[in-house]
């Protein structure tokens, strides 16, 4: 009976913003106990699995999850009790069943998620493996992503003057990921300093970037280039700059509209040729949801101009869901995908997304979401699915640190076998 689930239960807890999400925690026969925490998005795709709410407008603003968590305890745990913690596939095949809708909605995404993380601990745990090692199996295992580390926050993170979502630092020159930690963590304190001198806020939004009233979007890529300068390393080939504009949050009509900086009407040409622009300016390595996620066509043509280039990123259009990627790969629309677990629902739909994009040569990256707990599964992931990025946020707020801080725990357990290796070319 050892290693088999004893019982299932989740508890309403708080996210990084004060919002509430759950816990799921999860005992097997034998003792073994393990938890998983749910993060949730604010800038969502529309096709995302649906993330159930209670709607009770007199509790956290019609935000709980008591129902979510009644699902887990009164539909799923029955289910569950007796199998195989380590029969993960079967599990997530059973809560998909179970909820029977295409967008999780009937027992929500983030209960389904949270048990399906939370059996992929308890599993590893009763195998006597760390995470990483355990979904990773034989192969995989010994990769640190590249950090991607959101240093300025804009669009709906923070209340900054930025349309643009997030700047983010790419310090893949470094030899490994410590040091990449390294040159991240002083850029960070640079550019603190660089805004206070020219008398902007250095107060942070919701993933620890600043968030600071500046001229325009392009003053952000200009100051991040100074402060990688300050602090003593070459912009571009020791640390570069990444993008996610998250576009569709200022999609209009068939448009897109620059309303925080007081910009009018864009066209995607116009988007594409602003990219094009900051490309000769700035040492851009990746561009992720730089336009909105209807606009396939004009995603094709970005890709089709700078996809040689840089990594074009889809978030919102694909959704970490193989029937958009599937579309994607087809039609050419990117040259990497974003992967959020909360967005599919279950470990292994998330696997097969990420097989999917390894599959087309096509490049990934595994994601935080804005709304984050204390809680560093995608740490221990990113190192399991061997991959090259892991995009989860700046060099402050414990919800952000606690993923960077397991994976230098990771990096030291692994020793001499870590392997850190930049999928971009200098610039
Ligand atoms: C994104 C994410 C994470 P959110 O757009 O990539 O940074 O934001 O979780 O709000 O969707
Ligand atoms: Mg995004």
């Amino acid at each position: 009976m050892n290693g088999r689930i004893a019982s299932v239960r989740a508890i309403e807890i708080l996210d990084s913003r004060g919002n509430p999400t759950l816990k799921v925690l999860i005992e097997l026969h034998g003792g073994i106990r393990a938890s998983a925490s749910v993060p949730s998005g604010a800038s969502t795709g529309t096709h995302e699995a649906l993330e159930l709410r209670d709607g009770d407008k007199t509790r956290y603003g019609g935000k709980g999850v008591r129902r979510a968590i009644a699902n887990i305890s009164q539909i799923i745990a029955p289910k569950l009790v007796s199998i195989s913690a380590t029969r993960q596939r079967d599990i997530d095949k059973l809560l998909i069943e179970l909820d029977g809708t295409k967008d999780k909605s009937k027992l929500g995404a983030n209960a389904i998620l949270g048990v399906s993380m939370a059996v992929a601990r308890a599993a590893a745990k009763s195998v006597g493996q760390p995470l990483y090692s355990y979904l990773g199996g034989i192969v995989g295992t010994r990769r640190l992503p590249v950090p991607m580390m959101n240093v300025i926050n804009g669009g709906t993170h923070a209340d900054s003057s930025l349309d643009f979502q997030e700047f983010m630092l790419v310090p893949h020159g470094a030899p490994t990921f410590a040091e990449a930690m390294r040159y991240g963590a002083e850029v960070f304190h640079a550019l603190k300093a660089r805004l206070g001198k020219l008398g902007y806020a250095t107060s942070v939004g919701d993933e620890g970037g600043f968030a600071p009233k500046l001229r325009d979007n392009e003053e952000a890529c200009r100051l991040i280039v100074e402060a990688i300068e300050d602090a003593g390393f070459v912009p571009g080939e020791q640390v570069a700059i990444a993008l996610d504009p998250a576009a569709s949050a200022f999609r209009v009509d068939n448009g897109y509209a620059l309303w925080r900086m007081g910009g009018g009407k864009t066209t995607s040409e116009e988007l594409i040729q602003l990219y094009s622009n900051w490309l000769e300016r700035y040492p851009i390595v990746s561009i992720e949801d730089g336009l909105g996620e209807n606009d396939w066509e004009g995603f094709r043509k970005l890709t089709e101009r700078l996809g040689n280039r840089i990594q074009i990123v889809g978030d919102d259009i694909y959704v970490t869901n193989t029937k958009f990627i599937r579309r994607g790969i087809a039609e050419r629309t990117t040259n990497a995908a974003l992967i959020k677990l909360n967005q599919i629902g279950t470990v292994t739909e998330t696997i097969e997304a990420i097989e999917m994009c390894r599959a087309a040569g096509w490049e990934f990256i595994i994601s935080h979401r804005s709304g984050e707990t204390e809680d560093a599964f995608i740490a221990d992931f990113a190192v399991a699915m061997g991959s090259p990025q892991i995009k989860t946020g700046s060099l402050c707020r414990g919800e952000r640190i606690a993923k960077y801080n397991r994976l230098l725990e990771i990096e030291c357990e692994l020793g001499d076998t870590a392997r850190f290796k930049s999928p971009f070319k200098s610039h």
